[in-house]
């Protein structure tokens, strides 16, 4: 199967709001699979890490303060174009745009806070998963439901 894994973690704001059941449920419902996962208190560290490209923004110094605030769940997800589908499923950056439907156009209010982080391409999603798990966090296995989930053309 031509599956892919991203890198996605549920923010501080949406585990301080009782959000992540919420929005661990819209992943497994829509057919994809939850490989790897675990909560983290970022660290100053890692947060520098994973938003590097965003070093130079002036937003950078709240998002640092932002993600090490309270702690987040990481998850590693699998599916048949995970990463696009999971960005699809996360919606637009600021809550107060994305479509109805998406998690921050359901869930948010804020450009900031808002709820979930999604790798955008195969690079970030190779690179954001070696950063945040280590070798044998994620378990790389197909539901049998898959074949409920994909017709045969899908794969
Ligand atoms: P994305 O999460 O939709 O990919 P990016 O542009 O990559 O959005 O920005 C990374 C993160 O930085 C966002 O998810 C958000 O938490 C924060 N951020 C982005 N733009 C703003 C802004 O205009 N104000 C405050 N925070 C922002
Ligand atoms: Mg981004």
């Amino acid at each position: 199967m031509p599956m892919e894994t991203t890198f996605l973690f549920i923010k501080p704001d949406a585990v301080q709001r009782g959000l992540a059941g919420n929005i661990i449920a819209r992943i497994e419902a829509k057919g994809l699979t939850i490989v790897g996962t675990k909560m983290v208190q970022v660290s100053p560290e890692l947060a520098k890490a994973h938003y590097a490209e965003h070093a130079e923004r002036s937003f950078f110094p709240t998002l640092l303060a932002f993600v090490t605030s309270s702690p987040v769940i990481a998850l590693a997800v699998r599916g048949v174009n995970a990463i696009s589908v999971c960005r699809n499923l996360i919606g637009a950056t600021n809550g107060q745009k994305a479509a109805p439907g998406t998690i921050r156009g359901d869930l948010g209010m804020s450009a900031g806070n808002n709820l979930i982080h999604g790798s955008d391409s195969p690079e970030a999603a190779a690179k954001e998963l070696a950063l945040w798990f280590k070798a044998g966090e994620i378990q790389p296995y197909d539901r049998t439901i898959n074949n409920w989930v994909y017709d045969p053309s899908d794969l």
